[in-house]
């Protein structure tokens, strides 16, 4: 099943129909067997024909913070290790990918995460700027994983590249986490076979294109939630965004009016267009 957050409501999508849940996002998403509970929802219940709430999908997100893990795919770990060797940064990189400890980093407050069809920013004091497609976990107030939506930790990696201290400005700016277009929420965990796919389009060209299945993945879900609540609650739960396997070469950056579309079959299609920050 899919939930959608939209201007009119939450959509729950079941086999193709469409259902309007009149519910409070944050108490939905925390209640327990959220499956089954939306399962019993729709039980009876007459299926929306009219479609037009599917141009107006937000962020699948209510009060839930945004966190991040990283470099949990050897691709991660190779890049960082080149973008910050004159730094001395490489090591860091390559021990946080081999310790037992994962590396997890706030991402973004409810309120600054971007839904589909909007704007994701660069910074303009970076010149070496990315997109990072991760599969995003929804995690409820108690620990457990319910859900899953697709995730943009956009990235500078010449910031980061120059000292890894610097990291939080290379990822924490204005539009600088997309998530959606839905929460997927399935009977049983998501398949590791499931792929996470990225293209980018400019002036109407793809200029990159890239495919991994999360089974590449170092780390497994539960160990980077069992990391993430140790000694932090989430009275409202939290989405984890879960470390990235794909980034474009060295000599690629993005630019102004980028189209950048991930894909997870079960999730959805999120599609975000490239832009800066007007100055305030
Ligand atoms: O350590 C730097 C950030 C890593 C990251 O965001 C990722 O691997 O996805
Ligand atoms: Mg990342």
């Amino acid at each position: 099943m899919n939930l959608y957050k939209t201007t009119s409501g939450i959509y729950v999508s079941n086999n193709d129909e469409f259902f309007l849940l009149e519910e409070d996002w944050d108490q939905l998403v925390n209640r327990d067997e959220l499956f089954s509970y939306l399962k019993d929802c729709i039980l009876g219940k007459t299926a929306i024909e009219d479609k037009s709430w599917q141009n107006s999908i937000l962020a699948p997100i209510g009060n839930q913070e945004v966190w991040a893990a990283g470099v949990t795919y050897l691709r991660s770990r190779d890049a960082r290790m080149e973008e910050s060797k004159n730094a001395g940064g490489a090591d860091f990189y390559s021990m946080v990918y081999n310790a037992e400890r994962p590396e997890l980093f706030f991402k973004a407050l409810p309120h600054r995460v971007v839904g589909p069809n909007k704007k994701v920013f660069i910074r303009k004091d970076s010149k070496w700027n990315v997109p990072e497609p991760e599969l995003t976990l929804f995690i409820n107030s108690k620990g457990n994983i319910q859900g899953y939506t697709i995730g943009n930790d956009m990235s500078s990696r010449d910031i980061e590249g120059e000292n890894p201290l610097y990291l939080p400005q290379a990822k924490v700016y204005n539009n600088s986490a997309a998530l959606g277009p839905s929460l997927f929420v399935p009977e049983h965990p998501i398949s590791l076979e499931t792929e996470i796919k990225i293209m980018i389009r400019r002036n109407a060209a793809t200029i990159f294109e890239n495919a991994i299945q999360l089974n590449k993945m170092k780390r497994n879900f539960t160990e980077l939630v069992e990391y993430l609540f140790r000694e932090y609650d989430f009275e409202k739960g939290a989405y984890l965004m879960t470390g990235t396997g794909m980034i474009p070469p060295n000599d690629f950056t993005l630019m102004i009016g980028d189209e950048i579309s991930i894909t997870v079959d079960d999730i959805g299609t999120l599609t975000n267009s490239v832009a800066e920050r007007s100055t305030p």
